[in-house]
């Protein structure tokens, strides 16, 4: 079949692109539209990430002061990314230091 080898290699080059397209294994992605989070809870898995994206003209400041993986990403610009990994389990509520209404709430558990 002539079609063969060149759909196979197209279809290899896809395959090679969906890794780039999804993010390392074990991050998340949660954006930042609308001063607002993508999403108002996650579960993800001890040691896992989630990488924080700034899609707003606005800058963002997301940090947590929960007992469980508390971080400060700090002043974050508009369409930039920050990855933060959450390692032990339990909840985590995660809040923007400028926009009081965002609110994510982070569950790592096995
Ligand atoms: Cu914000």
């Amino acid at each position: 079949m002539k079609l063969r080898n060149p759909s196979t290699a197209l279809t290899l080059s896809l395959l090679a692109l969906l890794p780039a397209l999804a993010g390392e294994p074990g991050e998340h992605t949660v954006n930042q539209k609308d001063k607002e989070f993508s999403q108002t809870e996650i579960t993800i898995k001890p040691g896992e990430k989630i990488v924080f994206q700034n899609s707003d003209a606005v800058t963002h400041n997301v940090f947590s002061n929960s007992k469980i993986n508390p971080f400060h990403i700090k002043i974050q610009q508009p369409g930039s990314s920050s990855t933060v990994q959450f390692a032990s389990e339990g909840v985590t509520e995660v809040r923007c230091a400028i926009h009081p209404k965002m609110k994510l709430m982070v569950t790592v558990k096995k």
